[in-house]
């Protein structure tokens, strides 16, 4: 089911503050940066690796509203690892397959991801504490 890490998703106070130690430290590049109203962020996406499967990413998120789950998150834990995303070719047979075994996903069905990409959360309490995204990227991410 999963080809890829997609990206590791990292809360930040300020992208602006983050960003640079990013690129001082590793040499990545912001290759994509946009508002997500609906999940309440600012994201930069630092591209690691191109391979036959798919890109991998470093996904820098500053939250747009406390009450956002990046702001609850920073406001419990401080800056950190926020959630891990796979890629996956078929997210609707993906999220079928779970359901089957009863999983517990936050979303029932995609939502509007980075770059046109098509998403889904899966519950950290059934994966080791870990908030678990999916990912099907659009042509050319
Ligand atoms: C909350 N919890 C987490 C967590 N966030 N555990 C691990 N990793 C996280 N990121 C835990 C809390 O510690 C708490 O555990 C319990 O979940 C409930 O926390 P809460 O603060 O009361 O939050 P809820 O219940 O309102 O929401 C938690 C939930 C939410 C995971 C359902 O954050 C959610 O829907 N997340 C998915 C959307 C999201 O994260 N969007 C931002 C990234 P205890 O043990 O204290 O009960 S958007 C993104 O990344 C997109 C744009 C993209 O990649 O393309």
């Amino acid at each position: 089911m999963l080809s890829r890490i997609d990206h590791v998703g990292i809360a930040v106070a300020s992208l602006a503050e983050a960003i640079p130690h990013y690129e001082k430290a590793f040499g990545l590049k912001v290759v994509h940066q946009e508002d997500n109203e609906r999940q309440g962020v600012r994201e930069a996406m630092l591209l690691v690796h191109s391979g036959e499967a798919g890109n991998s990413y470093v996904q820098l998120l500053e939250p747009l509203r406390e009450d956002s789950p990046v702001g609850k998150f920073l406001a419990k834990r401080g800056p950190g690892i926020h959630h891990i995303a796979y890629g996956v070719a078929d997210i609707d047979s993906a999220l079928a397959a779970l359901t089957e075994t009863g999983f517990d996903l936050v979303n029932k069905t995609p939502v509007h991801g980075t770059a046109g990409s098509r998403i889904a959360f899966l519950h950290p309490k059934g994966l080791g504490g870990v908030l678990t995204e999916l990912v099907e990227a659009a042509e050319g991410h």
